[in-house]
């Protein structure tokens, strides 16, 4: 019942002083803020979680990448979560490539797209990743469940209440900022 978490603790702390070593205290990395940062492990699985803030900058900015300690998640993805097209992409997996996607005026609303006995859960949502997240001037980026988040996969261990790590954004221009971060089971 204890071996494990000793061996856990020797892998992982050459690798988060590795990390956290380049940036010296700025706060303020690209005139990037972050603010109520928060991470809960994915409802779907103990191995997934999702980390949620609020981005602010008084230049436009992106956010091209992100990191965490390899102690809490083994990769790191920029995700939105996007509902599911009722069209069919259900159907064919393909649907970004038969070119007849764009057909004019017809909206498709037939009443017909809900079919049940779909238990798959009630909510049509699926996620991608996505190339950046981009912080408009003077404006913010908004990290959210149901919309824009930072994905955590392959965790060594479900995230757990209380738990805080530093999470690493890096801007287009090569930026980093640091991200304190709590585990939360809702929104701060
Ligand atoms: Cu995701």
């Amino acid at each position: 019942m204890s071996t494990s978490r000793s061996l856990s603790v020797l892998g992982s702390g050459v690798l988060v002083l590795a990390l956290t070593g380049a940036a010296c205290g700025s706060d303020d990395a690209g005139g990037v803020v972050a603010t109520d940062a928060w991470a809960r492990t994915s409802p779907m699985s103990a191995e997934a979680g999702a980390a949620y803030m609020v981005l602010s900058s008084d230049e436009a900015v992106s956010i091209v990448s992100a990191a965490a300690p390899t102690d809490v998640a083994g990769t790191v993805e920029l995700h939105e979560t996007v509902a599911v097209d009722p069209g069919g992409a259900m159907d064919d997996g393909e649907s970004m490539d038969d070119g007849e996607s764009m057909e004019d005026g017809d909206p498709m609303e037939d009443g017909e797209s809900m079919e049940d006995g779909d238990s798959m859960g009630d909510m049509p949502m699926t996620m991608q990743q996505v190339p950046s997240i981009d912080i408009p001037a003077g404006g913010e980026a908004v990290l959210e469940p149901g919309g824009l988040h930072v994905m955590l996969l392959d965790l060594p261990d479900a995230l757990e209440e209380g738990e805080e790590f530093d999470l690493t954004l890096t801007t287009d221009a090569g930026e980093e900022i640091t991200v304190p971060v709590e585990v939360r089971s809702e929104a701060p």
